[in-house]
């Protein structure tokens, strides 16, 4: 069996935590060879955490990266050898695999590795002393306690030139400072690889670090190919759809299965948060259809679920204004001029009196840090189906075609995405 990790995109959204998810949860139906998790590549925000414990789901845990590390490699013998035990006992396991260590214990206790130049060095010190040798030495006579040790999360690469260049034939592995196996210069031959699903993005430069050393397995994905080239041919669903969520569906539907109430529900969330409750101009029939099926299975109507959704995710509070901007931030460069914008959805914008300002002082904060020339927030409206944008102060201002309600603030009637419909005009104002 082994483990298969399923990722989205950095800066983790809806739609790939919840494609992630989803995807594992058929995938440990549809093959129980392997074991398929869900991971999550950048922070969680607190809305999005929030939103799945709200429906009772577990969201994707972290995970730093995928390279091979030191306990993929560990061994582990079944029996235990004890220290008062003769030096005897332990023939039976050279004769088996020739080990050029052996872990030693004490009762329960990992005392040290016994490496064979330990005995050796033992035998050729008495004989050298003594010129013979009457009893079989105990084990506790010649075991040598050494500091040296890897820790589990050390990588493979890291521990490989240690062994190189060390002196030692073993050095013990620890886990959170418990002992859990050991490794010998043999272990380290051959770099493992691990096997990974990338969901909502194929390019390399978006993906979990490590890439480079894994196995890429199978791509299920909604956005433009910039794939990387791999070694043996692959599984990969790529289709012009309005999120990754609704393609899972279609894989649940080929292998005639259904999604569990709390999986539909995931799904769900990935989808409308995509395609802004399918009004966004990226949705298509497949998405519609798609949305219509998983609120019968998820046992809600679209809009309340939809309005729970967005609402459970919060408002924009003071205290949240950095995450709400810097978690969907994308930063364009053209014509020499830089520009960051963010996205963030709400329920209502009647309490943007409440905030604005200190959206606006954050936006600049923004914009300071990444060094960006101008920087804008676009806050959708995702029931009135319409958007407020805004800006630090920037020369272009007075360019913006949107009608200005004060300062700094747009309003964008019927404006739902970044992507197909502000971009666009931000890019012909830099260009112009
Ligand atoms: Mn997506």
């Amino acid at each position: 069996m082994s483990k298969i990790y399923i990722t989205g995109h950095r800066n983790p959204d809806m739609d790939s935590l919840c494609s992630a998810y989803a995807y594992a949860d058929l995938k440990n139906q549809i093959d129980k060879k392997n074991e398929y998790i869900p991971v999550r590549i950048g922070s969680l925000t607190k809305s999005i955490q929030k939103f799945f414990s709200s429906i009772g789901a577990e969201a994707p845990k972290y995970k730093n990266h995928i390279y091979p590390t030191v306990k993929d490699v560990i061994l582990k013998p079944d029996e235990k050898i004890d220290i008062n035990m003769p030096l005897t006992s332990l023939s039976k396991y050279y004769n088996e695999d020739n080990p050029s260590s052996y872990p030693i214990y004490d009762g329960d206790e990992f005392i040290s590795l016994l490496t064979i130049d330990d005995i050796a060095l033992w035998f050729m010190q008495n004989i050298e002393k003594s010129k013979k040798i009457d009893s079989v030495p105990f084990i506790k006579d010649i075991l040598k306690k050494r500091e040296d040790k890897f820790d589990a999360t050390d990588l493979f690469e890291d521990g490989k030139q240690v062994m190189t260049k060390s002196k030692l034939r073993g050095y013990p592995v620890y886990e959170d400072n418990k002992y859990i196996g050991y490794v010998t210069r043999r272990c380290f031959l051959d770099a493992p690889k691990h096997n990974v699903i990338l969901v909502d993005h194929n390019e390399a430069s978006q993906s979990i670090k490590g890439l480079e050393t894994a196995n890429i397995v199978e791509i299920i994905d909604h956005h433009r190919l910039g794939a990387l080239k791999t070694i043996l041919p692959i599984y990969m669903d790529i289709e012009p759809l309005g999120s990754t969520c609704t393609i899972v569906y279609q894989q649940y539907l080929k292998n005639n299965l259904k999604p569990s109430e709390t999986v539909a529900k995931v799904l769900l969330a990935g989808l409308i948060s995509d395609t802004v409750i399918l009004k966004s101009p990226t949705t298509t029939k497949t998405d519609v259809d798609t949305a219509n099926e998983l609120t019968k299975l998820a046992n809600v109507s679209l809009n309340e679920f939809a309005e729970k959704m967005f609402s459970s995710m919060g408002g924009l509070t003071e205290d949240v204004a950095n995450e709400k901007i810097e978690s969907d931030f994308k930063i364009y460069a053209e014509n020499g001029i830089s520009v960051g914008i963010g996205q963030c959805e709400v329920v209502t914008l009647k309490d943007l009196p409440n905030y604005k300002n200190a959206y606006l002082k954050t936006l600049d904060e923004v914009r300071l840090k990444n060094s960006l020339d101008w920087a804008m927030l676009m806050i959708t409206d995702v029931i009135k189906e319409t958007s407020v944008l805004l800006t630090t102060d920037f020369k272009l201002n007075k360019n913006i075609q949107y009608r200005k309600i004060e300062n700094n603030i747009y309003d964008m009637p019927g404006v739902l995405s970044r992507k197909k419909q502000l971009l666009p005009d931000v890019l012909s104002l830099i260009n112009q």
